[in-house]
């Protein structure tokens, strides 16, 4: 299995959380988005949208979309299920999971970001907002989600799941871009939690093989 990856991807460590999670092995490609790799025609034979991640199968299926490649991992290696077959505890992990991946994620993507400098030429400093406001808008309402779930360590429940996978890189996103996260006491204790398992270590960008120094 192969997947194409960005180290401080946030989608694509979502999935290298799940192959750790699972002890799946994989050969790991690294697409530069700074670069624009992920826009390469032969990129894009493997992922149409020019977005990182995309898995290869070992039949040689290519497959983008991170909760999509998730889903197909939970249901061709089921060992550390990552959606729990208890139905309410799956709705409320597809609940946070989509909360983050497609209501914060989209709008502070790279492509995004750039359109906003390039195309209508606003500020750093203006962009920074930008980035900031979705940030605080996404996340107080995750927090509010883990609190009426009253989670314990996790999101959702006693392990690990999908949402976990979703919450920890878009934290550590967020914390790259200097967002004040004080308000956020129950995702901060699930970012704790988690940060500490070897399989959240292994996928994090600051070990993956691509890193580019800053
Ligand atoms: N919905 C997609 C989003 C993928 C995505 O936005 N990937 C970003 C990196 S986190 C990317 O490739 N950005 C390149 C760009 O914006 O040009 C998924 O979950 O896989």
């Amino acid at each position: 299995m192969k997947l194409y990856s960005f180290f401080n991807s946030s989608a694509s460590y979502r999935v290298r959380i799940a192959l750790a999670l699972k002890g799946i092995d994989y050969q790991s490609t690294g697409v530069n988005i700074r670069i624009g790799q992920q826009n390469t025609l032969e990129y894009r034979q493997l992922n149409p949208l020019g977005l990182v991640p995309a898995l290869v199968t070992d039949e040689g299926a290519s497959l983008g979309q991170s909760l999509a490649i998730i889903d197909w991992l939970d249901r061709h290696y089921p060992q550390v299920p990552l959606l729990p077959a208890d139905e309410t505890e799956r709705m409320r992990v597809l609940e946070i999971a989509y909360a983050i991946s497609c209501d914060i994620h989209p709008i502070n993507n790279l492509r995004v970001l750039r359109y906003l400098s390039d195309e209508l030429h606003i500020s750093e400093e203006a962009k920074k907002r930008w980035y900031e406001h979705w940030i605080q808008q996404g996340l107080s309402a995750v927090e509010r989600l883990l609190h009426s779930n009253q989670s314990g360590e996790f999101c959702v429940g006693t392990s690990v799941t999908l949402a976990d996978c979703c919450l920890i890189p878009q934290w550590a996103n967020a914390l790259r871009m200097g967002c004040d996260l004080s308000g956020y006491p129950r995702c901060q204790a699930v970012y704790d939690a988690c940060t500490r398992l070897p399989a959240f270590i292994a996928a994090a960008p600051e070990n993956q093989q691509d890193k580019i120094p800053a």
